[in-house]
């Protein structure tokens, strides 16, 4: 697709990114009286309306409707992405204790059934008060949306290499694959840090890129699919994560799909270290050396 809507669509980097490291943050083109006022209604709210929360604060479209977050979501989801019912409100008072690591559960479906190398659904996060690191951010781990854990596994990890806190400014929308490791942190401050999250799916498989798609950039794209490992994968990993990331990037890409395996991916110079054999590895290994 390219830029005739007038839709904020992504480009091929933000895309990639977003594949790469399972998060993007969009910042909507609304006023700081908007946010200010979403604020307000929820400070009057006698209590969480649990998952009827347009009902609860019908503002709340304002920021869905943004062309920029509709752009984002157009682009990871496609053309006809819809919200799904449910969403929560979370309150992180002063004070608190931090959640532990997790991935959410989803309409019946467990830790068995993520979708590994697709983007079919999102979190949208709203935080509509600046956050800063002492206020209970949202942490979450970047490229752990191909990771399967189950729940047992996750409860006792606690600070993970790699982390990334939503340090946000008032306003700001955290969309993540819905599979991405996270938790709410402790607020050590003496103010109440809000949280708006709903769920939204992708309703089709594309034909061609729902975002600002450039076929010049492809090659560009195609290193960095290759070649940029976050960093929690433990070295035996690289190689299927890789592999999982171009698959993502077809999943979605339709008609700009590319091959799964460079040639580049099958031979190249020996590795400098380790027992590695492909270009790739060197790479991953020793990205400065391009
Ligand atoms: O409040 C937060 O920062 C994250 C909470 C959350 O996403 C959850 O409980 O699933």
């Amino acid at each position: 697709m390219t830029s005739a809507s007038n839709l904020g669509l992504l480009n091929d980097d933000q895309v990639a990114s977003f594949i790469i490291n399972g998060y993007i943050i969009v910042e909507p083109d609304l006023t700081a009286d908007y946010h200010e006022s979403i604020i307000s209604a929820l400070r009057e709210m006698p209590e969480n309306p649990g998952g009827h929360i347009v009902e609860a604060l019908p503002e709340i479209i304002g920021v869905l409707e943004d062309p920029k977050v509709k752009g984002a979501l157009t682009s990871l989801l496609g053309q006809k992405y819809v919200r799904d019912p449910g969403g929560h409100i979370h309150m992180n008072p002063p004070l608190t204790r931090g959640q532990p690591w997790h991935q959410d559960e989803r309409f019946g479906r467990g830790h068995q059934d993520r979708d590994v190398d697709h983007i079919r659904q999102l979190m949208f996060m709203y935080y509509p008060q600046d956050v800063d690191a002492e206020m209970g951010p949202t942490v979450l781990l970047p490229g752990s949306h191909r990771r399967i854990s189950s729940p047992e596994s996750m409860v006792t990890l606690v600070n993970l290499r790699g982390q990334a806190f939503s340090i946000v400014k008032a306003g700001s929308v955290l969309l993540t694959h819905y599979d991405i490791w996270h938790a709410a942190t402790g607020n050590k401050s003496d103010r109440v840090r809000y949280m708006i999250k709903f769920p939204l799916s992708r309703t089709q498989e594309n034909n061609e890129p729902s975002w600002n798609h450039d076929p010049t950039s492809l090659p560009a794209v195609r290193q960095r699919l290759d070649g940029e490992h976050p960093s929690l994968l433990s070295r035996n990993e690289y190689e299927t994560d890789h592999a999982l990331r171009v698959r993502t990037w077809n999943n979605i890409a339709g008609t700009a799909a590319m091959p799964l395996q460079s040639g580049e991916h099958l031979g190249g110079p020996w590795p400098v270290s380790g027992g590695a054999t492909t270009a790739s590895r060197q790479r991953r290994d020793m990205p400065q050396l391009g």
